[in-house]
């Protein structure tokens, strides 16, 4: 790559599009390039601004004050457009709004809920890698990170059995949509477009069971917390967020562990090491790549002043592979201390179901190493290209 610099902007310009297939498909390269500029930079294609290393991040991250999530955290700048659909009321708020909603949601996904979950998503992944390793050889995507989330989260959320298939399109358009308008988003927009209304129908109190989280949001309805669109919009807000990012997630896992067999062996030797080996695949492959942040009012970064209702891409996926925050950051490494990693985001919009995501890994890796000595890659994997998450099409896989 070659990216091309000015500086009229007092920080590093650049045309180079990180949106574009090229830099989807293997972006650390970019990222490594763009640092050696400087923590800020211009991105003219976009009219915006973008951030690489940790600790800017997470200084951006941690001032919701000065950089805002209610604007929209993709590209669409709300404070001049209309978005493509209604905005989320957790993701797309600045506290106080903010608190009220994820307040609902850290209730029902506390302990007691998270101690139902891992009952029953031990028995998913228990049945789902037996049947798997029986067979020996398997896609990891289709087979297995598509299937174990599919299965268990919607049980979870309390979704009727009919058209759950819709939830993949769904997850990734709303993380595609998140970006320029661009050919992967339009794709996913056609594709999806047909589902939006049946995804609104299953986030109403009618449509889910009587004892899943979908119920439990809407309890705060009872309480006097939120109200009866609210909680369908909550709804929504689990089944946007809730299923693509952990298919990603356990892909990517599958993905490391067979194309680094000795830290397999590292694991199979200890499985205790299973939490922060998943906190090690979040680091090393990303969750989601980027969101965006808008300026409330002018702000001075890094030197740099930038405009108020201004964009600034964050890169989370490069903070999690900076240098000066990791040693040996390309190096899969699951011994490493990994604290503080960006895979689940920082500040007050921290991922707020993290402890399914983690859950739903931690049992499917789990049962692979209680069943599994050796997972080797059979053909060349499918990138899955998305303008937000990192993850894989297809992975073909023998275990023996
Ligand atoms: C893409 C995304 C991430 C997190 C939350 C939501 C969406 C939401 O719809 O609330």
């Amino acid at each position: 790559m070659n990216i091309q610099i000015t500086s009229d902007k007092y920080c590093p310009v650049t045309d180079w599009d990180p949106f574009s297939d090229e830099a989807l498909a293997d972006p650390f390269s970019f990222y490594e390039e763009l640092r050696a500029h400087g923590p800020v930079v211009y991105l003219s294609r976009y009219a915006c601004w973008a951030v690489l290393d940790f600790l800017v991040i997470t200084d951006v991250l941690n001032n919701w004050q000065d950089y805002s999530s209610a604007d929209g955290v993709g590209l669409e700048n709300y404070h001049k457009e209309k978005g493509w659909r209604p905005k989320s009321i957790i993701l797309e708020v600045d506290p106080p709004d903010h608190d009220k909603t994820r307040r609902v949601l850290t209730r029902v996904l506390s302990r007691p809920a998270m101690e139902k979950m891992r009952r029953d998503f031990a028995i998913g992944a228990e049945k789902l890698v037996s049947e798997l390793v029986a067979r020996k050889t398997f896609d990891g995507v289709a087979d297995l990170a598509e299937v174990y989330p599919l299965k268990v989260f919607p049980d979870a959320v309390g979704l009727n059995k009919e058209g759950r298939e819709n939830l993949l399109p769904y997850g990734s358009l709303v993380f595609n949509a998140t970006c320029p308008h661009n050919q992967l988003f339009e794709n996913a927009f056609k594709e999806a477009e047909p589902i939006i209304e049946w995804i609104m129908s299953q986030c109403s109190r009618e449509a889910l069971t009587k004892d899943g989280l979908g119920a439990h949001i809407y309890a705060a309805v009872e309480q006097g917390v939120v109200n009866e669109d609210e909680a369908g919009m909550l709804v929504r807000s689990l089944l946007s967020a809730g299923v693509d990012t952990t298919v990603n997630g356990i892909g990517n896992a599958l993905h490391c562990f067979a194309k680094f067999p000795d830290q397999w062996q590292i694991l199979k030797n200890d499985p205790s090491l299973a939490r922060t080996a998943i906190d090690e695949v979040l680091r090393f492959e990303g969750g989601v790549m980027s969101f965006f942040r808008t300026t409330n009012k002018d702000v001075e970064l890094c030197g740099t002043t930038i405009p108020a209702h201004e964009k600034i891409l964050i890169l989370f996926s490069a903070g999690d592979r900076d240098p000066k925050k990791w040693q040996d950051p390309d190096k899969f490494d699951i011994t490493r201390n990994t604290k503080g990693h960006l895979g689940f985001g920082a500040g007050v919009h921290t991922c707020v179901g993290q402890m399914v995501a983690r859950l739903e890994m931690e049992l499917v890796l789990a049962e692979l190493v209680r069943q599994v000595d050796h997972i080797e890659i059979t053909a060349d994997p499918v990138r899955k290209l998305n303008n937000s998450l990192r993850g894989l099409a297809s992975l073909p896989l023998r275990v023996s």
